[in-house]
């Protein structure tokens, strides 16, 4: 059974999550029919890609796959992770890609949203980053999708406390472009879709492109970067991940 379902109208695909029996959680498997999903949209020039789910329900994605996590002592993000790879997907289609949210987000799913060119929601959105709930050291490209867009301090509430933001403040915020009420969420973002496809694809393409290797020109020096891995490995080797990890699969609170 696909996990996902996927059409392409008037030049417009739409990739659907289909996995709410798990909550839309983003396995391998999951991801893999996202990415030849683009892949196909690309060779059909696609002039934007809107992602949503197929139910309009309280979740509209659990995040990354804690089942497939390492189990600890194992960088949990790698950069050939498989949500890393459909992050860098979303960030290099060359053409608009936007979030259609209705429910809540988690975890890596707050991510992919974030790597998303434009973000509309409805009033039952909400937005969690949740490492610091699984003891799980963040990626460097994951914190800096965050700090790219929003306020350091919002940055570090929402990695701090990895509490949902909901959809008022999250507009307020700049996580998503726009709250607009559940019946007009469709109309709304697919007329934006429309819009991008009125213009000149090649324009957009180059600002898209431009922007995001501005937006991650950050020069870190090498000894800045092994730095900062050894906080992620202080964190991946200890036991809060064990422990984190380990209280979802037993379906408990963690004690950290
Ligand atoms: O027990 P069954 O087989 O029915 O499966 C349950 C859950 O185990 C499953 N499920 C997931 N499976 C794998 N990975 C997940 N992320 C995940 N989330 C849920 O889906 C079935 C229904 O779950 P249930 O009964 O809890 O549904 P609910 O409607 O009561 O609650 C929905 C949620 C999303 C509020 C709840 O499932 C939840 O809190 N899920 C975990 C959300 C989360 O912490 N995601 C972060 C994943 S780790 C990640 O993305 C990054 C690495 S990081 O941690 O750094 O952010």
């Amino acid at each position: 059974m696909p996990l996902i379902r996927t059409s392409l109208a008037d030049a417009i695909g739409t990739i659907a999550f289909d996995r709410d029996t798990k909550r839309n959680a983003l396995s391998a498997e999951l991801i893999a029919e996202c990415i030849a999903a683009f892949d196909e949209f690309k060779n059909m020039h696609a002039r934007a890609v809107v992602l949503r789910s197929v139910t309009a329900g309280k979740v509209w994605s659990a995040g990354h796959d804690i089942d497939e996590l390492p189990k600890a002592d194992v960088d949990p993000l790698p950069y050939n992770d498989p949500l890393e790879q459909l992050l860098r997907a979303v960030k290099a289609f060359p053409a608009p890609v936007i979030a259609m949210v209705q429910g809540s987000v988690w975890g890596g799913a707050c991510d992919l949203v974030m790597a998303c060119d434009l973000v509309y929601g409805d009033e039952t959105s909400s937005f969690a980053i949740t490492p610091a709930k699984l003891g799980l050291p963040y990626n460097v490209v994951g914190l800096l999708n965050f700090l790219s867009r929003l306020p350091l301090n919002v940055v570090k509430e929402m990695f701090f406390s990895a509490d949902p933001i909901a959809a008022d403040r999250a507009e307020r915020v700049g996580i998503v472009n726009r709250i607009v009420p559940a019946a007009e969420l469709e109309q709304i973002t697919y007329a934006m879709a429309r819009t991008f496809t009125t213009r000149s694809s090649a324009a957009i393409a180059s600002a898209k492109e431009s922007i995001r290797v501005l937006s991650e020109a950050t020069p870190i020096n090498p000894q800045t970067f092994e730095y900062l891995h050894g906080l992620r490995r202080g964190v991946y080797f200890g036991p809060d991940y064990h422990e984190g990890v380990a209280s979802f699969l037993e379906k408990r609170k963690p004690k950290f």
